[in-house]
This record gives C-alpha cells, structure tokens and sequence, in this order.
C-alpha cells in the first residue's frame, strides 16, 4: 500500500524546489504526460517545481477499495467517500508537511491569474480532485482553503482543473518561462486581451499584414496595439472594461475604433 504511485513519484524531486505541488487524484497516470512535457517538464526536471500524487485508493478500505458511495437523502450517482480523501491528504503532509489545500469543484470561487500568482508563492499546493457527483462536504469543512472552479461547465472530475490550475500557476515561478513569454503575462493583470499578431509571409489568402506593423515606427506600432486591444476586449469581454475602466487614452481611440470597424469585430 504505497501513496507514491510509481510512475509519478519518478516525476518530482520535492527538496529545494520553489513550489511543490500535491495532487489528490483517484488518476495519477492522468497527469504523467502533461508534467513531463514542455517547459513544466523542464522545470520539474531542473528541481524548481515538484509534483508529487496521492492515490486515496490506496487507502481505501477492504478487498474492492471502494472509494465512493451513495447520497444520504438519495438521488443519482455516487459521492466520494471521506476517509480514504481524508488518509491520503494526511499521509502527503505527514511526509512532505503542510500545504496551502484547494478542492476542486465546479460549485467554487472562479479560478484566475490572481488565484495563480498568489499560488505561485505559496510554496507547498495542495490540488485535491473530486470525481463522480461529488465529495463528501466534510472534506470541505475540515480540510479546503479554498474552493475552487476554473469555470461555469461541468467536467466529471477535477484532474483537467489541476492541469490548468497546474500550468497557469507554475508558468509564474521565475526560471519556468523564457524572458520573452513572462512579458506577454502582464497584460491579463490590468485587464485588457492581447493585442492581435502576425508573421510571415506578408499575404496569406489575400489577408495582408496591416503595414503599420512593417512601418518601422515604434511608438505608432504600440499605440496601434494599445487599440487593437481595446477594440477586442469590447468586442469579446466589456465586463473587462466595466472592472478596468476606460483610460483617457483608450477614450480618444474609442471614436477611431468605431470609425474604423463599425461593427467592432466580425469574424476572429
Ligand atoms: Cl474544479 N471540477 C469539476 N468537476 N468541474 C468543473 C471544475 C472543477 N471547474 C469547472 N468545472
């Protein structure tokens, strides 16, 4: 009865590292591919980030290590259980010591970039996964931090949401991304979508790349994309613009937008 699934445990060196992740899940081979992968593969295998998995499986009692059970007041599906959830939460920290412990539930707080970035510096994560119709509440009561939702749809379990939570918090920590990416980071904080991007050629399918981007004038290139950035997040989100009001700038290239694109946006 081991809570260090083998192919996980080979994953991660949990010393030293500027985070540690703990993952609860009843699927740790969901998530061997996506921490080997990539810039977080590289970061585990440099020791910055270690991710270490807990199987509540594993501590699950009897012959059939059932792990869930049916609703007290009935109703469809099944509900995990909370002793097994409650042993290996209590056997990672044992080992490893205490965390910062999120549950995973499409009834949380939203998850988002400041969720991420406060995250990214807590040191020891703990990413706890329901599956089924549920989880006992007490596991909640007893052990959550938090609780979190990375969104408004339903997935059957919480091990997409870790991933998320997983790659969104540890692209923060400094040495996981190149230079060039961590700038690109700062511009969801103050509320604005990126500005749209082209590369060669010149002409794709008779779309040219908008010639102020080869002008080779700096500024009007920056202003250029404060705009392009402006008329997206009113297009695709003006709830950004109502909790990031309007700077005075952004007002002056509000009648451009319209004259430009009168209905703000169209196809992309
Ligand atoms: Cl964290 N879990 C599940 N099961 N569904 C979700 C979710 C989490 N966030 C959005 N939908």
């Amino acid at each position: 009865m081991s809570d260090e699934p083998q192919n996980t445990a080979a994953l991660s060196a949990s010393k030293g590292s500027r985070l540690c992740i703990e993952i609860i899940t009843l699927f740790p081979e969901f998530f061997t591919s996506f921490l080997q992968t990539s810039l977080l593969g590289k970061a585990i295998a440099n020791g910055l980030v270690a991710v270490r998995c807990t199987n509540p499986r594993d501590f699950a009692p009897g012959r059939h290590r059932q792990v869930d059970d049916s609703p007290y007041g009935g109703g469809p599906g099944m509900v995990l259980r909370p002793e097994p959830l409650a042993a290996a939460i209590e056997a990672a920290e044992q080992k490893r010591g205490r965390t910062h412990r999120i549950l995973l539930s499409p009834s949380g707080r939203l998850f988002n970039q400041s969720c991420a970035a406060r995250w990214a510096e807590a040191g020891r994560l703990m990413l706890i996964c329901g599956r089924y119709e549920g989880v006992d509440e007490r596991i909640a009561q007893l052990f959550a931090d938090e609780v979190v939702s990375i969104g408004d749809y339903v997935l059957s379990g919480g091990e997409a949401a870790a991933l998320v939570i997983i790659e969104a918090t540890t692209r923060l920590i400094s040495g996981v991304l190149g230079r060039a990416e961590s700038i690109v980071e700062e511009s969801f904080s103050y509320g604005r979508l990126e500005f749209p991007q082209w590369t060669r050629p010149p002409v794709f399918r008779d779309l040219a790349v908008p010639d102020i981007l080869v002008s080779g004038n700096h500024a009007l290139v920056a202003r250029w994309r404060r705009r392009e950035a402006l008329r997206r997040t009113l297009t695709r989100r003006p709830d950004l613009i109502e909790r990031h009001p309007l700077t005075e700038e952004e007002r002056s290239m509000l009648a451009e937008i319209e004259l430009t694109d009168p209905q703000r946006g169209g196809r992309g």
